[in-house]
């Protein structure tokens, strides 16, 4: 900002104009010093609120409620595009068997858990993922591998094949959701799993991680305990930095959570997560 009016005051000629513009510009450059350093919260909320990016890191429910204003406005997410914005309240603390925070909005929207609400100026959907039904194959036989490794006979099932170029280098990463069991009963079935794959390119190579993987070997009943269920909710960036942040809604059969993966070092690192549950 001195550079500015130093130069300013050099063209002028003269020191009073100089002077004056040399306060204006401090003034102007010193609000918008500190808009650039003023670290807005930015909510995330799914159900609940699950946290947020504050200060510039990730902060969970319990750190960024005290800096959410009521008033504030949530661009809101389906899986594939931006819907209408909502206006939230101020977080309010609840309990049913655990303790979370909630945020009410001024309008009240289909099904909750069907949308993201992000409390950030900025658009978070400058691309937008494509669910791929066809051409499963060799993503079928990826799964394949992992389940023969891990003695399940089951064929591999694709719930979900999920294509967005998430940090836009023009490569597109791969999340691959498979399972054959149900997390809605209270059942653990023999010869069931469920697994979420994260594919992407590096050095030419396209290399897998595993974000999930359960193998269920027996039947069980009666333990009120069920499978993990995963499902790609949402592909969004949050904090505004281009590179999109991938939600999983995860659920079993007495509750669910979210969780918040970050690209870093084409890696995805989960950085949040929070849900109810028995
Ligand atoms: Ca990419
Ligand atoms: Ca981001």
């Amino acid at each position: 900002m001195t550079y500015r009016a130093h130069r300013y005051r050099k063209s002028a000629g003269s020191l009073i104009v100089a002077t004056i513009c040399f306060f204006c510009f401090w003034q102007i450059s010193s609000i918008a010093c500190a808009a650039e350093v003023s670290s807005e919260a930015v909510p995330i909320v799914a159900e609940l609120l699950l946290g947020g990016w504050l200060d510039g890191k990730w902060v969970d429910a319990n750190t960024i409620a005290s800096s959410v204003p009521a008033g504030k406005i949530y661009h809101t997410y389906s899986f594939d595009g931006q819907l209408q914005d909502l206006v939230g309240g101020a977080p309010t603390a609840e309990s049913s068997n655990i303790d979370y925070w909630d945020i009410n909005f001024a309008a009240e929207v289909d099904s909750d858990g069907d949308r993201l609400k992000i409390g950030s100026e900025k658009s978070g959907m400058p691309r937008l993922p494509k669910l791929q039904t066809g051409g499963l194959k060799p993503y079928e036989e990826l799964v394949a591998s992992y389940l023969k490794r891990n003695k399940i006979s089951a064929k591999p099932e694709i719930q979900q094949l999920v294509r967005i170029d998430l940090d836009g280098d023009g490569s597109e990463e791969v999340i691959v959701v498979a399972s054959n069991a149900d997390a809605s009963i209270p059942i653990l079935a023999k010869n069931t799993y469920s697994l979420v794959l994260f594919r992407r390119i590096q050095n030419g190579k396209v290399i897998t991680s595993v974000l999930h993987e359960h193998y269920y070997h027996e039947d069980i009943e009666g333990q009120a305990d069920s499978s993990n269920g995963y499902r790609v909710g949402f592909v969004v960036d949050i904090n505004g930095d281009g590179v999109l942040e991938m939600i999983l809604n995860c659920r079993y059969y007495e509750g669910f959570w979210y969780e918040v993966y970050e690209l870093k070092n084409n890696e995805l690192i989960k950085v949040l997560s929070d849900g109810l549950g028995a």
